[in-house]
Order: C-alpha cells, then sequence, then structure tokens
C-alpha cells in the first residue's frame, strides 16, 4: 500500500431483510471482510467493521402481501436470522443494526433534505406505470416484463438479471404487474433525479484515472457504465414502504431504496460511535473499504459516491471496493425464490459446531475472479483431505507427540539444526507473501499460504521423525518438539483471521497470550516449560451420508421447482375428423398382469377386448403394482402395428396420461363399458 492510513472503516453489503442470509451472500462479502477486518485487528490497526439488514425496497414488500403480513413483520423475522447467524459465524461486525432504526430514518432523511436544499437534484415529472387494480404505482420488481436488450421474458423493472442490465421500468417490452398480473397504465408523477452526468467528469478522474488498482472486474464496470454516458437516476419512489421524502407535498413518496441503503454505512457508524463517528469518514487519513457483490458495483462506484461528492462536507469516496462474482451451487445459480441455496441458519443446525469448514471452504472456492462453483462433494473432500488431514493432523501428532514425550510440558530446545533454520526461513517468506495477499484481497491465496504452514510443520516432522530419534537421541527430540510446537502456534495467528474458532482453540490449548501479527513467524511463541492442555482434534472427518442428505435436500427442491414451472405442452398443429378416425381407440378389460422378467420399465397385460384375447406390453411398471390393474379397463389402440418387446408380441398400445412430474397414470372410461367399445 503506497499510503498509510490512519484507520479503516470496513462496510459489508446490507443484506435485504426478505431472506436468511446464503453462502453466495457469505462468500462474495462477509466471509472476506471479516477476514480482512480480523487481519487489520491483528496488526493492532484501527479498523471498524459496519454491517446491517436493508430493510426497505419492493422485494420486501411484495413478500409481505404473499404472505398477508406487514413489511416490518417481514423484516424483523429475517433481520434476527440473519443478525443472529452472522454472529454464530464468527463474522466479528462492530456493529449490525438495520435501516428501519429511528437514527438511519433521521440520517437518510437529512442526507436527502441536504442536497435538496443545495439544489443537487433534478425535479422531473414524468409518466410511470401504474395498476389500477391495485391503485398503485408499479416501480422497481412490481413489474415484470421482456428485457429491451436480450429479450428474457422475465426481467424485472430495475434491472435484468439474465444479462445485469440495469433497466427502468417503463423500458420493459409488455410489462405486467407483479402483483395483479395486470397489464399497468401510464401516469404521470414527480420524483427527484440526481443528476450523475454532473458527476461524470469528477468519477472519471476518480475512478479511471486515481484507482487502477481496484480489482479488474471492478474498474472495467466502471469504465463500461461511464463509457455509456452516465445519466440522472430517480431517487424517490411511488411507495409506502420507506423513508418519507422529507419535502412538502410528497406524500406517498418514501426515498428509493438505494439511495437511503448506502447511507446506512453512516447512520450504523453514528449508531457505534456516536461522538467520534466522524473521523472515520471525513478525515482524509480514513479510508472506506465496501465490501459487496458485484451487482453491486454500480451502486458503490458511481451513484453512492456522487451522493458523497453533493453533500460536500469532506466525505471521503471509498478506497477500495473489492466486488467478488457469485457462487453458485451445484451448477446453478443461486436464488432466494427458488431456494436454491445453502442457507447459513440451516448449515449451522445441520453442521453444529463447523462454522470454520464453511469459512474455509467458502475462501478456498471464493468467486474472487469469477464465478465459482459450490459443490457439497467439494466441501467434504476440502474439510477430509486439508482440514483433517493436512492442518488437523499435524496439530494433533504435535499435541499428542508432547503428551507422550514431555507430559504435556514444552521442552526446551537445544542446538537447532539446518532443518530448524530452514523451517523458520520458510514461514518468514509464508508470512510475507500471506501479508502481501491479504493487503491485496487475495483471500483465496492468502489462505493457500496459511495452509503452507501445516504442510511445512507435516514435512518437518516427516523430515526429523522425532518418534524414531526418541529411541536414541531425546536431546535432538527436544528441539524439534519445541519447534513442532512453535509451528503450531504460527498456525493459531495465521489462520486466526480465516478460521477464528480453530484458532482460537488451539491458542487456548497451547495456553497462548493474545496474538498479534507482528508475532507470526517467532520461534518462541510459547515458552518452555509451559504445560500445555490435553490434545484435542481441530477437525472431524464429514461422512458421506452428511453429504448425501444434503444432497438429497437440493434433489427434492429440484423436483419441487420443476413442479412449479411446469406447463402443458404446447397444441399440436391441427389435425383432421379423417385422421382422428383412423385411430382405433378401445375399451378394454385387464384379465391379467405381470412384470416383464428382466425389463424393469415393462408391464405384460392380458386384455380382454371384445373379440378375444390381446397381449400388449407397456411401460408403466414403475408406477403401477401389476395385481392393482387386473379386472380394471384400459383404453388401448387397436390398430397400432404390432411390435416384439423382450421376445413378447405386443398387440396395440395403452393409453396414459404423463403428469408434472413424469409418472404415468393409465387412462380408462369413468363407467363400465363393454369390451371392444369404440373411443370416438
Ligand atoms: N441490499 C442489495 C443486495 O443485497 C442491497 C445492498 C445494499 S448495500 C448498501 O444485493
Ligand atoms: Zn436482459
Amino acid at each position: 500500500m503506497d499510503k498509510k492510513f490512519k484507520r479503516t472503516l470496513v462496510t459489508t453489503a446490507l443484506p435485504y431483510a426478505n431472506g436468511p442470509v446464503h453462502i453466495g451472500h457469505l462468500a462474495g462479502v462477509y466471509v472476506p471482510a471479516d477476514i480482512y477486518t480480523r487481519y487489520l485487528r491483528l496488526k493492532g490497526e484501527d479498523v471498524i467493521m459496519i454491517g446491517g439488514s436493508d430493510e426497505h425496497g419492493v422485494p420486501i414488500t411484495i413478500k409481505a402481501k404473499n404472505e398477508g403480513v406487514t413489511p416490518q413483520d417481514i423484516v424483523d423475522r429475517y433481520h434476527k436470522i440473519i443478525k443472529d447467524s452472522m454472529e454464530e459465524l464468527g463474522i466479528s461486525f462492530d456493529i449490525y443494526s438495520r435501516t428501519t432504526t429511528d437514527i438511519h430514518t433521521a440520517t437518510a432523511s437529512e442526507f436527502f433534505r441536504h442536497l435538496y436544499d443545495k439544489g443537487e437534484f433534478v425535479e422531473k415529472t414524468s409518466m410511470q406505470l401504474y395498476d389500477e387494480k391495485a391503485n398503485q404505482f408499479l416501480a422497481d420488481r412490481y413489474v415484470i416484463g421482456e428485457c429491451p436488450h436480450c429479450h428474457f421474458d422475465h426481467a424485472y423493472g430495475d434491472q435484468c438479471e439474465k444479462c445485469g442490465t440495469s433497466l427502468n421500468a417503463t423500458d420493459l417490452i409488455n410489462p405486467k404487474s407483479a402483483i395483479t398480473g395486470n397489464t399497468p397504465v401510464l401516469r404521470e408523477t414527480k420524483h427527484w433525479y440526481l443528476p450523475l452526468d454532473k458527476w461524470e467528469p469528477a468519477l472519471s478522474k476518480w475512478i479511471l484515472d486515481g484507482h487502477k488498482e481496484w480489482k479488474t472486474n471492478v474498474y472495467g464496470q466502471c469504465k463500461s457504465w461511464i463509457d455509456l454516458g452516465l445519466q440522472p437516476r430517480a431517487v424517490s419512489r411511488d411507495l409506502d414502504w420507506g423513508v418519507p421524502v422529507p419535502v412538502e407535498g410528497a406524500d406517498g413518496k418514501v426515498l428509493y431504496v438505494w439511495f437511503d441503503a448506502p447511507i446506512g454505512y453512516i447512520s450504523n457508524t453514528k449508531e457505534l460511535l456516536p461522538d467520534t463517528w466522524e473521523k472515520y469518514w471525513k478525515d482524509p487519513e480514513s479510508r472506506v473499504i465496501n465490501f459487496i457483490g458485484k451487482d453491486n458495483i454500480v451502486f458503490h462506484c458511481i451513484v453512492f459516491p456522487a451522493m458523497l461528492m453533493a453533500y460536500g462536507d469532506n466525505y471521503q469516496l471509498p478506497d477500495n471496493v473489492p466486488a467478488n462474482e457469485f457462487l453458485n451451487l451445484e451448477g446453478d445459480k443461486i436464488s432466494t425464490s427458488r431456494n436454491w441455496a445453502v442457507w447459513l441458519h440451516e448449515y449451522l443446525r445441520d453442521f453444529e459446531g463447523k462454522q470454520d469448514v464453511l469459512r474455509y471452504v467458502l475462501t478456498a472456492n471464493a468467486p474472487e475472479t469469477k464465478d465459482n462453483d459450490f459443490t457439497w462433494a467439494d466441501f467434504q473432500q476440502r474439510n477430509n483431505s486439508e482440514l483433517v488431514a493436512i492442518l488437523g493432523n499435524f496439530v494433533n501428532r504435535v499435541l499428542v507427540l508432547t503428551h507422550k514425550y514431555y507430559g504435556g510440558v514444552v521442552p526446551v530446545p537445544n542446538a537447532v539444526t539446518d532443518t530448524e533454520t530452514a523451517a523458520y526461513a520458510e514461514l518468514a517468506e509464508i508470512k510475507i507473501r500471506l501479508g502481501e495477499y491479504l493487503d491485496t484481497f487475495h483471500f483465496r491465496e492468502a489462505l493457500k499460504e496459511a495452509m503452507n504452514i501445516a504442510r511445512l510443520g507435516n514435512r518437518y516432522l516427516q523430515e526429523t521423525e522425532p518418534w524414531k530419534l526418541a529411541k536414541t537421541d531425546m536431546e535432538r527430540v527436544a528441539t524439534v518438539m519445541n519447534t513442532a510446537v512453535q509451528l503450531c502456534a504460527n498456525i493459531a495467528i495465521a489462520f486466526e483471521p480465516f478460521l477464528p474458532f480453530m484458532s482460537d482453540k488451539l491458542a487456548r490449548i497451547l495456553r497462548m497470550e493474545p496474538m498479534t501479527w507482528d508475532q507470526l513467524g517467532s520461534n518462541d511463541l510459547v515458552a518452555a516449560g509451559t504445560e500445555i492442555g490435553a490434545a484435542e482434534l481441530l477437525f472431524e472427518k464429514i461422512e458421506d451420508d452428511a453429504i448425501q442428505a444434503q444432497l438429497d435436500r437440493l434433489a427434492r427442491i429440484k423436483e419441487e421447482n420443476k413442479l412449479k414451472q411446469w406447463q402443458p405442452a404446447p397444441v399440436q398443429e391441427a389435425t383432421d375428423f379423417d385422421t382422428f378416425m383412423k385411430m382405433d381407440i378401445r375399451v378394454g378389460t385387464v384379465k391379467e398382469c405381470s412384470r416383464v422378467p428382466k425389463a424393469d420399465k415393462l408391464l405384460q397385460f392380458l386384455i380382454d377386448d371384445g373379440m378375444g384375447d390381446r397381449t400388449i406390453v407397456s411401460g408403466i411398471a414403475k408406477y403401477y403394482d401389476p395385481a392393482d390393474l387386473v379386472g380394471k379397463q384400459v383404453c388401448f389402440i387397436a390398430n397400432f402395428p404390432s411390435r416384439r418387446l423382450k421376445g413378447i408380441e405386443s398387440q396395440g398400445m395403452i393409453l396414459s396420461a404423463e403428469n408434472a412430474d413424469g409418472t404415468l397414470v393409465v387412462v380408462g372410461p369413468t363407467g363400465p363399458v363393454t369390451p371392444g367399445s369404440q373411443v370416438k
């Protein structure tokens, strides 16, 4: 880092309180922000981490409507789930608040009013979509229609989720109200716009010239926005949920959620530090870092900075915005509405005490430069063959051997050899790389470096083989075991930002004093003579059945989604009466029915067709117990050409209907019919 800052304010995107948080949120925002903050704290820097729930916006009101409760009920429910589960995962917010607090309402309101009084807004009357059935204007997610760019037919009024373009509701082709399904009409309404075009030169200079060091995905998105030319953006909405627009005659209008939400960073800092919050925001020696996901880049790099510049009063623009790409789940996009996610609160219930495993996997697999995939197989494999087999194994061996040879008292080392010198030299190099990666937000690489300490430890034990030396040279064993204990202690420090629960446990076993980053690399973290605690396993193997249970859950969700999305097949092209009459469909009575040996799909029927007996083979064995069909009447095509199936001559075809879930049901008459009757 070229500039030295006195203090750092780490902000994390405020999750919408319309659902719990999932692994995508965690991998993209909260885990990296927490790693970074913990790292700075270990270095003794002045840092605070701010978070909170985003409790306004249309999705929350839609959810409330669907459930027949108030928006406040919705946000109360999810704010609690989100806050509690993040705390349990060890995300170490200095404050996790919400945007329905009085302090936030007052701060956002004052912010708007200040810009209004300074003449920073453009007031515009325009035609907006209005739902005459629901009697309300339709903004953002209240409108669904075809994207004018990629022609995806389910784009929202604020953004197309397929191509990512940000939209105005009136841009949509064939718009429909998400409340009533009605086609909305246009009605006149007045709103306030922030003229981003006015701030374009300043934004361009600040980002394109001044922040070339930003991640390429972030810099690239900003550049393409600026290159396209910035437009004024409405910062108010016709809605009854949000911070009221603090202007006379603005009844029924609230601040646009993306106007008030980033101000939440400021209100939450105020709530945390009522007397000193300003120095984190307004002192040029402070820096602000925004951790966000890629869909939030424009708001954090263009809109909010323009708001801050318009406000003036020394508000600092973010120093960096290390936005991540998306995490997918088992190859499909994570989706709250389709329940395609691993929800944090459910993970914590299903994998009790395994917070660090999730933190590890999400960091090792973080979507830092491209979208990545979370799979349960990878989760299991990283736990079993990395955390257990490399990290846990090394520490366990050291603890067990220290107890075995020294009754748990760390021995005084004797003369060191080249092996120890080399090990500490390697540790020193790891520390340098680890710090560089953390400073530049490369957390996956940083985690690999931390793991390299455990690898180094395992190699050291393999080379020195204290269990062999113990037979001949206890003097040497003392040096080896002391060194091995010091490596464990270094692991406790290096992993604190990543796996704080493990680190804490290890530090307690090793009776370490509070740790600092400076100490990393040291060879006397645990003094000789210290009696360490009993050996405990740091990680345990995750068995197949735990993983299978998760895969089964996802398979069930996939099925449910398929059913929800099922639509009848389109009607085939027109036929005519003569063609229909050529099909000789008849009713027959099942006399016998049995499974066809060595064919798990097939049933063999003997049908009374009024003229005699007819054999028909049908592929419905999965859905019926053959005995249940005997005596039933079924429809079959009598003039279907005979064919041989598994050596049986099948004379016709039994009709069945296919359900949404793919199961088949045989079709028959609703009352008794003389066998051989024709269906017309
Ligand atoms: N709630 C959007 C999101 O969760 C939004 C972030 C606000 S950050 C100020 O993607
Ligand atoms: Zn699109």
